[in-house]
């Protein structure tokens, strides 16, 4: 098969004096940070959907890709010619993961045996490509709200029938990441909500909601998948209300509905702005939880209210995700997945390379600052301090549960005011940080 970037060779490390667009100024594969290799601290992916099904339209026009390897059919054959370019991009970028809806990868058919039909054919060169360029899956989903019969949702719909057909759905979008060696499976609730509370049975539908996730983890038990579940976020978009609105949400559902072992979450940038939240809050709430899996890595615009899914290129984000992501010991199965698409003024094939690469060599800086900001030690040891009054004393008689109420009013009428407090130094902090960036 001749090349769909035949211009474009394998992007290479030059460092941060390098002019070059399509090399990378601080993601050095091979480079160890804090112990382990950027490549192993990042777990970079691509995602399928935005980079080689997304045409760029939006509600006011057309599509403006352009992408000379598509023939611009439905057939299979395109789809499996366009894997191949998919692993050629990933390859040259040296990105190890991709993660992908199962539309995205092949045509839905007529019928639910014709669309499974489809996604075995072009799983078999996913499989193909794996093998031949080791780039493995991170995760695989399906797509439950793309077609009209979810209108009303999919676990969450009115219609019996809809759930039945997002089980069916999901069972194979399992089976095939099973085969696929995927490391995860993510559920995103893409119109599990509501648009309006006058048509809507909530309880009912939250119920049925976990029990779609209860069948979800009998069936990966059943052949055997050891991968985490993750649900991602997001409050909205596209319907008004969705019910994973946010870290918190899903954990409380999570909680309610006794799933918290067989699932993390997969935070994405975009969907905690949504949520009225920063990223940072959102990783801190799941680990909080023990459940933080994964990231979609990615970016909104301050000035626009919908999920833009720009390529992340903030310096202090990145440095941020990263903070949180150390402390809690580094991403396991999870990854840096760029839920992230071009501008649609940008539609040439060389702006799907400018975009990764931007997004990576950012979240590479960011590894590196925030390695370096825990190397330093001053926030960590400044944030201990500001708690060492739980050290002893009361504090650590309170900790191990020790005391109660009548204890605490014994302890502050013999003490009468409480000792001093001291400054949060906030934009001290903020200044170490630029110190470091
Ligand atoms: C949409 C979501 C979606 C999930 C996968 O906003 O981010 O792309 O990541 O279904
Ligand atoms: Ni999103
Ligand atoms: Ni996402």
């Amino acid at each position: 098969m001749a090349q769909a970037f035949p211009d474009i060779g394998n992007i290479e490390y030059e460092g941060p004096q390098s002019k070059n667009p399509l090399a990378f100024k601080w993601y050095n594969s091979a480079e160890v940070i804090a112990g382990k290799t950027m490549k192993d601290h990042l777990r970079f992916s691509v995602v399928y959907w935005h980079t080689f099904r997304n045409a760029l339209s939006d509600p006011f026009g057309v599509g403006t890709a352009q992408r000379p390897w598509d023939d611009g059919t439905d057939s299979v054959e395109n789809a499996k010619n366009r894997v191949r370019v998919a692993f050629e991009f990933m390859g040259k970028l040296g990105a190890p993961f991709y993660a992908f809806h199962d539309r995205d990868v092949a045509p839905e058919g007529e019928t639910l045996a014709e669309s499974n039909k489809n996604l075995e054919a072009v799983a078999e060169v996913l499989k193909e490509e794996q093998e031949r360029t080791g780039i493995k899956l991170l995760w695989g989903t399906a797509c439950l709200f793309a077609n009209p019969r979810y209108m009303h949702g999919a676990a969450t719909s009115c219609n019996a029938d809809a759930f039945a057909y997002a089980g069916a759905q999901v069972k194979k979008a399992l089976e095939v990441t099973h085969e696929l060696g995927g490391a995860g499976y993510t559920f995103w609730g893409g119109r599990e909500g509501y648009m309006t509370l006058l048509n809507t049975d909530l309880k009912r539908e939250m119920d049925h909601l976990g029990q779609f996730m209860h069948m979800a983890v009998d069936h990966k038990k059943k052949i055997g998948f050891e991968g985490p579940f993750y649900i991602e976020p997001k409050p909205k978009e596209p319907t008004k209300h969705q019910y994973d609105s946010d870290a918190a949400a899903c954990i409380n559902f999570l909680r309610q509905y006794d799933l918290m072992d067989h699932f993390k979450l997969n935070i994405e940038t975009n969907h905690a702005t949504l949520a009225g939240h920063t990223v940072q809050h959102e990783l801190e709430t799941a680990m909080a939880a023990g459940a933080l899996g994964s990231i979609d890595a990615n970016t909104g615009d301050m000035l626009l209210g919908w999920d833009t899914d720009q390529f992340p290129t903030d310096i202090y984000l990145a440095t941020q995700c990263m903070l949180s992501l150390l402390k809690m010991g580094g991403l396991v199965t999870g990854g840096v997945n760029f839920d992230a698409k071009v501008r649609r003024e940008s539609f040439e094939p060389i702006d799907l390379f400018h975009a990764h690469i931007g997004g990576m060599d950012a979240f590479a800086r960011g590894l590196k600052i925030a390695a370096a900001i825990i190397e330093d030690g001053r926030l960590s040891q400044f944030v201990q301090n500001r708690y060492s009054s739980w050290d002893s004393g009361i504090g650590a008689r309170i900790e191990s549960g020790e005391v109660g109420f009548d204890e605490l009013e014994d302890y502050m009428l013999k003490k009468g005011e409480t000792d001093a407090n001291a400054s949060g130094r906030q934009e001290f902090l903020e200044n170490l940080i630029n110190e470091f960036i």
